[in-house]
């Protein structure tokens, strides 16, 4: 399918442009002077991260993508091995991931939720919902998948042969792309979102 391009949007955890905190006043201390709790990061590129995220808050960004099938991946790190949360756009989950321990409340991981494939090109607003803290969360990521054959399920010609960028995001429409290393990314078409996670 044609992707339109490549498109690597990082978007920083602590640019939200609507949010739902549960804790008046910014815990963190940094950066804003809303209820959204933020701090400095020690993590690889600095800035700032979001902090002290418990269950029910969530944090919305405006985003204008361009037809295309994209992965979304998440910075978190935790101390604790408590956390969970959900990534979706326009209100369909893309994915939800849970936070192990990750060795410090400043070693971040990324964690890769899941891949959508968009239809026509539009503002989208991307959520993140806590549904159960504590952990931090320092961006999240959206990225070109190449797979051009992704609607046809079973027929991968791609996987293994054709990544366009680096790291490639393989999709498992297929074969496993046998290259060592390399991680794989379910593809999963935007469902409805459970009500389990709505904010009351
Ligand atoms: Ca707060
Ligand atoms: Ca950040």
């Amino acid at each position: 399918m044609q992707t339109g391009g490549n498109v690597s949007i990082l978007v920083q955890a602590e640019d939200y442009t609507n949010y739902y905190d549960t804790t008046p006043g910014n815990t963190g201390g940094a950066y804003k002077s809303d209820d959204v709790d933020i701090e400095v990061t020690s993590d690889n590129g600095g800035g700032h991260n979001v902090g002290f995220i418990v269950a029910n808050e969530f944090l919305e960004y405006s985003l204008d993508l361009p037809a295309g099938i994209y992965a979304i991946s998440a910075r978190v790190a935790s101390e604790v091995s408590s956390g969970e949360y959900a990534v979706s756009l326009n209100e369909q989950v893309v994915g939800t991931a849970s936070v192990s321990a990750t060795g410090g409340w400043q070693t971040f991981i990324t964690q890769t939720l899941g891949s959508m494939q968009l239809s026509a090109a539009t503002t989208f607003t991307l959520k993140f919902y806590a549904i159960a803290g504590d952990f931090n969360l320092n961006w999240l990521l959206i990225e070109t998948v190449f797979d051009s054959d992704l609607s046809v399920p079973g027929a991968s010609a791609c996987n293994g042969s054709c990544a366009q960028n680096w790291p490639p995001l393989l999709v498992t429409d297929g074969l496993a792309s046998g290259v060592s290393g390399l991680g794989t990314i379910i593809a999963r078409s935007l469902r409805a979102v459970s009500s389990r996670w709505q904010p009351t």
